[in-house]
């Protein structure tokens, strides 16, 4: 396992095993058994390339009134619970602070893309997020503070997990594109990224 710190980012290369991966998947395809993935409408009405769901105390969601945290799946069911493999590698990188209230589920298929932008729908910037990568491989585009600092590119493999601390925290960021096929954890294919933050 490699740790690389670009930008102020900090990327742990292969810190999930192949076991450990099959462990989540299997978790998150529980989580969007009882919560499924939807594809948000951006405030300007458009459907997001990503599909989503989440889990924990509150879910990330998006519709024409704005990017918000909502505490009940869009169905009125409750979110699932964060899976626990999921917390343990929050608790190992982000020890003596309190868990997360929000677990993301990002589902990439073929054609997705996530355009450079900054998560700041959370109350206290100062946790860190996490981010755990599943599946095929994708071109992760990170920047500064400012949406014209110059932006530098790594590949996010299937195990790879990033922690976004410190001004790394407001930093634009965005996926490229995914390479489509390139790993077999999913059997049709696709990314899986979980972010875990700490809402309020
Ligand atoms: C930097 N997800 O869900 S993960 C997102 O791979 C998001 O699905 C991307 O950006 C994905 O908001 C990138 C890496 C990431 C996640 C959250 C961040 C980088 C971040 C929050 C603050 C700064
Ligand atoms: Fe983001």
């Amino acid at each position: 396992m490699t740790v690389l710190t670009v930008n102020g980012f900090t990327i742990h290369k292969g810190r999930i095993g192949p076991e450990g991966q099959e462990a989540m998947v299997k978790a998150i395809r529980a989580v969007a058994g009882a919560a499924p993935l939807f594809s948000p409408l951006t405030p300007w009405g458009r459907p997001m390339r990503v599909k989503m769901t989440s889990a924990g105390r509150y879910g990330w969601y998006s519709d024409r009134r704005g990017y918000r945290y909502i505490d009940r799946h869009p169905s009125g069911a409750p979110w699932p619970s964060i899976p626990e493999p999921v917390l343990a590698e929050w608790r190992a990188l982000v020890p003596g602070t309190r868990l997360p209230d929000c677990c993301l589920v990002n589902f990439y298929g073929r054609d997705a893309r996530m355009g450079l932008h900054r998560d700041a729908d959370e109350r206290d910037f100062s946790f860190p997020v996490v981010s755990i990568s599943l599946g095929d491989a994708a071109t992760f585009r990170m920047g500064g503070p400012s949406r014209a600092d110059p932006t530098r590119s790594v590949m996010l493999e299937s195990g790879d997990v990033v922690v976004m601390a410190g001004a790394a925290r407001l930093a634009y960021h965005g996926i490229d594109r995914i390479r489509f096929g390139s790993s077999r954890l999913l059997t049709e294919g696709g990314r899986i990224n979980l972010t875990l933050r700490v809402v309020d």
